[in-house]
């Protein structure tokens, strides 16, 4: 009898693979019969180690290797972090699943000599390592007592780099990421929405396929989860509306209780000195059953599960959202943070 066999590919960090076997798990649950195969290799986001995210100037740094074996059809479908892919994705290609979301905060991971203490308590001119142009903005703002210091490579390379290099007090880092890891007990503080929001898409991973893939496009598509995705597209959409990748800092944060799906998004200067957080929230009709019988893109999202009302409510939630920040003049803020980061050292 012929097995037949499926690849996923997988950036080969261990967070990275950690995430791809959850993603294996829960297709063999679903697909007892079918055999999956990882297939890992390293992509430019992992070899360039020596310089800052939003420098390097490519857009899809943690995932362009992985899309070349998706097009030479080497493998059938890749597992990303969905907050490393870009909101416009290489010609034909396309997200098929978003899996449920862990936590999609950031944690505040300290050097054990600090391990009791906050953002807010640690001694002045402590050194907190991120190279997120996001997280500095928001946290330099809130508390101008500390330094803030790039910091490269995956996230065990981040922690031993904490532990023994006496160059950080102090990492920030998402707390899905740690979760996976098996590191909460690492975490110091949880950083709250209303001090540092997250980026969009954290927390959450997606499933990319072809487009044109339909039988893998239809495997996938059941590890979408409803609340999950709407989000998602809602804080994607709100992204790719104001222009923004890792090269200016954006930040969201979502919630969807009671059919209510609310979107709060914000933009900053670097220093964080100048900044617009808008919110806005729209009540979601879960009655239309009107599922599309083509495939449809929101945010570079398809989800045949889900009722095109919902998607579009989503998408469209965040294009507002990103409206009103540009009414107030969140255009100058993002330019001018486009600007310094190019000129600036580190
Ligand atoms: C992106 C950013 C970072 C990653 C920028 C940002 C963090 C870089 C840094 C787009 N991708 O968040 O503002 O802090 O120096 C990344 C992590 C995860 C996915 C690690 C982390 C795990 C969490 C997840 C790196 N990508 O953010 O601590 O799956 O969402």
């Amino acid at each position: 009898m012929d097995v037949e066999v499926v690849r996923i590919g997988s950036r080969k960090s261990q967070l990275a693979l950690i995430q791809t076997d959850y993603v294996l798990k829960e297709l063999t649950s679903i697909y007892p019969n079918i055999s999956f195969e990882v297939i890992s290799m390293s992509t430019i986001g992992d070899k360039i180690l020596d310089k800052s995210l939003s420098k390097i100037g490519e857009k899809n740094l943690f995932t362009k290797e992985l899309e070349i074996a998706l097009k030479n059809k080497e493998v059938d479908f890749v597992v990303h972090s969905l907050k490393d892919l870009p909101t416009t994705l290489p010609e034909g290609m396309i997200i098929g699943a978003v899996c449920k979301r862990e936590n999609p905060n950031d944690a505040v991971v300290l050097h054990e000599k600090h391990k009791d203490l906050t953002l807010a308590t640690l001694p002045a001119g402590c050194v907190i390592g991120t190279s997120s142009l996001r997280r500095r903005a928001q946290l330099q703002h809130f508390h101008p007592h500390l330094k803030f210091k790039s910091v490269r490579g995956n996230l065990n390379t981040r922690l031993n780099k904490l532990d023994n290099d006496q160059l950080y007090d102090g990492l920030i880092l998402a707390v899905a990421g740690m979760n996976r890891m098996g590191f909460s007990h690492r975490i110091s503080q949880i950083l709250l929405d209303t001090e540092c929001m997250h980026a969009v898409g954290q927390g959450a991973l997606a499933v990319e396929c072809q487009k044109d893939d339909l039988k893998t496009l239809q495997m996938i598509s059941k590890l979408t989860d409803q609340d999950t995705v709407l989000k998602c597209i809602a804080e994607r959409s709100f992204m790719k509306s104001l222009g923004g990748g890792c090269s200016v800092p954006i930040a969201v944060f979502s919630e969807l209780k009671n059919c209510k799906l609310k979107l709060k998004g914000g933009v900053f200067s670097l220093d964080g000195a100048k900044s617009l957080i808008s919110e806005i929230d729209y009540l979601l009709n879960y009655n239309k059953e009107n599922k599309l019988k083509d495939i449809k893109e929101y945010s570079s999202i398809v989800s045949q599960e889900i009722s095109d009302e919902l998607l579009h409510s989503a998408e469209q939630l965040g294009i507002a959202l990103a409206n009103k920040l540009l009414q107030q003049g969140a255009r100058k803020i993002l330019d001018e943070a486009h600007q310094q980061n190019e000129l600036s050292v580190e």
